[in-house]
């Protein structure tokens, strides 16, 4: 990944590695020697070259310490990671000479990109970009190897995340998701005094940049000023927030009608933190089975369709011979990760083939020789899912531990969207080998996503055949909003918090309470027991250890429904905008890849015009989409008591809680 579109831990944004042979008379630490009078648009080309020239190092070290984590790897993912800031803290010093020069729009933008290329920046003193470096990669690896274990002895048995996810997401047992819920929290306790080194560090780094500090600087990448981004989430939060609230409200019903109104609601008519189908609240999509308004109408089983195909699988690999001289046990152990690999193997290809029938070329042989499919048995890997550009010419992978879900499918079409983004721009020079901003790169396979509409699900066979009504209707769209509109507050609160860690609003001894309260300022969401300081909740969601910005993912649900109705549009959809899909469509197609091929080459207001016609986000489109959904939660709720105190978090919680506006 070009750290900046997948996800890529550390580093972030483009980042490469710095190379080995560094000179060692290079005028600034980790650059490479000036050479004498060159201009600033000799200076990008050189900075183009040598991270082209470097990039693979990093990408190669930090490719191994997230699906191998082991002390070794590690370390040497740090030490890549080190060399790579050094040689970035080094080009951004030497770009300084050319501040208040005239010269090209180009070489300013490269210029700026520079400086903004890593979400992770370190100072500049070595001792301390060093100790930023382990600090990250020690933190990352914690998640990826963190591990719930109960029991002693031979009775000891440990859960990693996907065993503790699908806890949440298939039992409705109230104590075994509190269990499972609890358990995962319990491995981002020991990263709290990590965070709290990493977070004066990157503040550091970020000042001797010229940034107040780090949460200044992530909201510095959208072409405006820092203020007016913080603004412009507001307002979009604002225009969504109604939608929101309505769902909130029927979702907190059902889960009374299950639980009962004692348990299935908390301290002021927040919803119980787990029992939402998800560690974080984020996706409610699990709770199909509870949400469904009226079951039966329309079949949207995705997860059932991809369950026979797994059995299918299965059941094919079974019949193969085994190797000789293995006993049937060593043959079922073998057959099932053989059946395991080549369902998802046949679930991205199905993602494959949406793109390809856009016209996009099919992903290269190497991908699917080189990208990790499924969790590996024989050791510990980070399984968020991350989309990675390794060479910028081609050699681009995804790392999944894909389970036949109907989430992970959706994550697959989702990765494939940073692939087929990089592959478009790889001709761009290095440093505009971004998204337009990161919003952008998150929501091309998103807007793919929402053409997965119940007639192209029929269509590729992963549901039966649709008939059409009002229920039906009203159930494809609740599919679609528990994945969508649950996500918006929470793509909003993450970095409501960590924006407040950077600038020092919110402290060390706060950091839990903190997180807390803006979970039922957005969210509507709380503990269902007390989260003291001796937790650090936050870490237990991978962008938190692995330090990628999320205000990406908030924009991208905004940004994905305007490229759909640009998509459609194109397409020449004439129906209501839920119903459209442009599966299929070349000319929809051209202007996607049109758009992916200029990269972050220019602001990404102008990339917008070119595929949509208008300069803004907006959120109109959420609204036009879910309009059915809308009226259809307003009247169902009526006569309900909706909203939420969002002050009940403060009584959830034992510290002394300055009270949160009712949300
Ligand atoms: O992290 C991701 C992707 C990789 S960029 C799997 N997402 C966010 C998350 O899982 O929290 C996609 C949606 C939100
Ligand atoms: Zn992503």
């Amino acid at each position: 990944m070009k750290l900046r579109p997948a996800l890529l831990a550390i580093a972030i944004v483009a980042t490469l590695g710095l190379s080995a042979c560094k000179r060692e008379d290079a005028a600034t630490p980790g650059a490479s020697a000036v050479p004498a009078g060159e201009t600033a648009d000799q200076f990008i080309a050189r900075v183009n070259t040598e991270f082209r020239k470097s990039y693979s190092e990093l990408t190669s070290a930090q490719w191994l310490s997230s699906t191998y984590i082991n002390s070794d790897t590690e370390a040497l993912a740090a030490k890549a990671n080190e060399r790579w800031l050094t040689q970035l803290n080094g080009w951004i010093e030497q770009s300084r000479r050319f501040e208040g020069q005239q010269m090209s729009p180009g070489t300013a933008r490269a210029i700026k990109l520079l400086k903004l290329m890593t979400a992770m920046p370190a100072p500049k003193d070595p001792q301390k970009l060093e100790e930023l470096t382990k600090l990250a990669t020690r933190m990352e690896g914690m998640y990826g190897a963190g591990s719930y274990c109960t029991g002693e002895g031979d009775a000891k048995t440990c859960r990693d995340i996907g065993q503790l996810s699908e806890v949440l997401a298939t039992s409705r047992d109230y104590d075994a998701q509190l269990d499972a819920w609890q358990g995962w929290h319990t491995v981002s306790q020991p990263m709290r005094k990590d965070y709290v080194r990493f977070a004066e560090l990157v503040n550091e780094g970020a000042r001797d940049m010229g940034f107040a500090d780090a949460g200044e600087m992530w909201r510095s990448g959208y072409d405006m000023s820092p203020a007016e981004l913080a603004a412009e989430t507001d307002r979009l939060w604002d225009q969504v927030k109604p939608l929101y609230e309505q769902l909130h409200c029927y979702a907190r019903g059902k889960l009374e009608a299950t639980y009962g109104s004692d348990r299935g609601q908390v301290a002021g008519g927040m919803l119980p933190a787990h029992l939402m189908g998800n560690l974080w609240q984020q996706d409610w999509g699990n709770l199909w089975d509870m949400m469904q308004p009226y079951p039966g109408a329309g079949s949207l089983d995705v997860n059932a369709a991809l369950r026979a195909i797994a059995q299918a699988d299965l059941t094919s690999e079974r019949a193969r011979p085994g190797q000789p001289g293995a006993s049937a046990a060593q043959r079922e152990v073998e057959a099932e990760r053989a059946a395991a690999l080549a369902t998802a193997k046949r679930m991205t290809e199905r993602a494959q083939d949406f793109y390809v029938s856009l016209g996009m070329p099919k992903l290269p042989q190497g991908y699917w020789e080189k990208s990790q499919f499924i969790k590996p048995r024989d050791r510990d890997v980070v399984c968020h899912a991350s989309a990675w550009d390794m060479d910028m010419a081609g050699d681009v992978r995804t790392k999944m531990c894909i389970v036949p879900s109907e989430e992970e499918l959706t994550t697959i079409y989702h990765e494939l969207g940073h692939i087929y983004y990089d592959l478009a721009y790889n001709k761009q020079p290095p440093l505009f080998q971004g998204g337009a901003h990161d919003g952008f790169h998150e929501a091309i396979g998103d807007t793919i996503v929402l053409s997965m509409t119940p007639k192209y699900l029929a269509s590729v066979g992963l549901v039966g055949a649709q008939q059409q009504s009002d229920e039906a209707l009203i159930n494809a769209q609740m599919r679609m909003a528990l994945a969508k509109v649950a996500f918006l507050p929470f793509g909003l609160m993450i970095d409501r918090w960590r924006w407040g860690v950077f600038d020092g609003s919110i402290k060390p001894d706060g950091y839990n309470q903190a997180w807390w309260e803006l979970k039922a300022k957005y969210q509507g969401v709380a503990p269902a027991s007390a989260r003291d300081e001796t937790h650090f909740d936050p870490g237990a969601k991978y962008h938190v250890p692995g330090n990628t910005p999320y205000t990406r993912y908030f924009l991208s649900h905004v940004l994905q429904f305007q490229f759909y109705k640009s998509l459609c549009d194109a397409a020449g959809h004439t129906g209501p905008l839920y119903e459209c899909s442009f599966y299929g469509n070349q000319e929809a197609g051209k202007r996607y890849w049109a758009m992916l091929g200029k990269g972050a080459s220019q602001p990404w207001q102008q990339t917008m015009k070119e595929l949509t016609g208008g300069e803004k986000m907006d959120a109109s489109a959420v609204l036009e989409y879910f309009a059915p959904l809308q009226s259809w939660l307003k009247e169902r709720n009526a006569g309900s008591n909706c909203g939420w105190n969002a002050a009940g978090a403060a009584a959830a919680a034992p510290a002394p809680a300055a009270s949160a506006k009712a949300g």
